[in-house]
């Protein structure tokens, strides 16, 4: 005869592993089990089951860091037992009841959270433990919404590369380098105050002042990086091959730039497809998909992770850095000749990339020196907020921006536009290129 626990044991251990071959009954009222099979009667406490455990909802889908998590859970017991949920963080953390079959998490930190959760019923039959697997994000900074300081503009640069695990500033293989733009809201365009103001001066370029409005606010939805100069000659040469400029000790320019070394000078003389095709030819460099496809006078767009003309919003994006002012240090001209090659600093011609002021968010001679093609065909803005604007999907000239070594500084402003024929080369059109991260 088998010692009385031991056969319960046995007995519990069959009737898990042969459940529905035999059944137990129990009799009413004896505290005993009958073998259906066998006939026995045995003096056994009822056979009991453990509950099921269920997960019903998690939320948030994507939680964050520092914030919280809420797991309901759901289970069934065969016996209709009363249950109880418990969960623990890891297999050295203590089991915890979960309330109403709710785990509340919160403080939460980056990384692969492993909840494990188990159901007990009131017979003290414990369900299998689960684990349930969730990545919780690390929290995104704010967004870069304008209006900002410098010293803000830095630290979204910072935070936002952190987050993104990017660098605050690159280099590429032509040895180009590359400012971290932080996502972010401004206000594109002039307030009329402000076009009201500038078409006063009675300069014949009204029409032009008076398309920086209406403002209108935009998103820039998408970190990005753009070059922290214009394309210098050096650079342009290494990867055409060819060094159009016409202040160059080759080009028509030269007396003015007579025993200079022009190569760290923005490259000029190149038209919006000659700056089309830099970008392509420096996306195949670097095993990036070219961004655009070029054929004669058409160019499509096949987007991909090359390099790119910025936008005009990008442009005035970064170029402002949280500055609502007509220049990124604000609204006093004097001290334009810190920042930028114009007509009262430059002399009549291009000088050396970087060597002025950079905007916060260390962007150099974004005014003067050179225009920047963008991307854009030139058109009038719209009222309402958009995000990501890419400009009319056709139209005749292409958006410059900054303004060049040998106009006034109130052309040299944020928000001033400005379009040439997309075919067009000067002496004063350059550009700066764009790359996705
Ligand atoms: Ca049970
Ligand atoms: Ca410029």
């Amino acid at each position: 005869m088998l010692p009385w626990a031991a056969v319960a044991g046995l007995l519990a251990v069959i009737v898990l592993v042969t459940v529905g071959v035999v059944t137990a009954f129990r009799n009413q009222g004896a505290g005993e089990v009958v073998n259906s099979d066998q006939g026995q009667i045995n003096s056994q406490p009822p056979e009991n089951h453990p509950p099921s455990i269920k997960v019903v909802s998690v939320e948030p889908q994507m939680p964050e860091a520092g914030g919280s998590l809420t797991i309901r859970l759901t289970g069934r017991d065969p016996e209709d037992d009363a249950i109880a949920f418990e969960y623990r963080t890891g297999p050295n953390s203590p089991w915890q009841i979960a309330t109403d079959g709710r785990v509340t998490l919160s403080g939460l930190q980056a990384g692969i959270l492993n909840l494990e959760i188990r159901a007990r019923d009131s017979a003290a039959h414990v369900s299998e433990v689960k684990t349930l697997t969730k990545e919780i994000f690390a929290a995104a900074p704010p967004l870069a919404v304008a209006p900002f300081s410098a010293d803000q503009a830095k630290r979204y640069q910072e935070t936002w590369a952190k987050h993104l695990v990017a660098k605050v500033e690159i280099e590429n293989s032509l040895g180009m380098k590359l400012r971290f733009i932080p996502p972010g809201e401004f206000m594109m365009g002039s307030p009329q105050v402000e076009i009201d103001a500038v078409v006063e001066t009675h300069d014949p370029w009204h029409g032009w002042f008076r398309s920086e409005g209406p403002r209108h606010p935009v998103k820039v939805t998408q970190a990005f990086y753009l070059g922290s100069c214009e394309v210098t000659q050096r650079q342009y040469e290494d990867l055409m091959g060819v060094n159009p400029s016409h202040f160059s000790p080759t080009g028509p320019g030269k007396d003015a730039v007579k025993d200079l070394d022009t190569s760290q000078f923005p490259v000029e003389m190149v038209s919006w497809f000659d700056a089309v095709d830099f970008c392509n030819k420096l996306s195949e460099k670097e095993q990036r998909l070219p961004y655009y496809a070029h054929d004669g006078d058409g160019v499509t767009i096949l987007g991909g992770t090359g390099y790119r003309l910025p936008t005009e919003a990008e442009w005035e994006y970064a170029s402002r850095a949280g500055t609502t002012t007509r220049w990124f240090f604000g609204d006093n001209e004097t001290n334009l000749s810190q920042h930028a090659w114009f007509s009262f600093s430059a002399g009549g011609r291009t000088h050396r990339v970087e060597g002025l002021l950079a905007n916060p968010f260390g962007l150099y001679d974004l005014y003067g020196n050179v225009w920047e093609w963008c991307s854009d065909w030139y058109g009038e803005y719209a009222a309402g907020e958009v995000s990501d604007p890419t400009g009319p999907t056709a139209g005749s000239a292409r958006v410059v921006r900054g303004g060049t070594h040998f106009f006034d500084a109130l052309h040299c402003r944020s928000a001033l536009r400005y379009a040439d024929h997309p075919m067009e080369r000067y002496h004063s059109s350059g550009f700066r290129v764009f790359c996705g991260r």
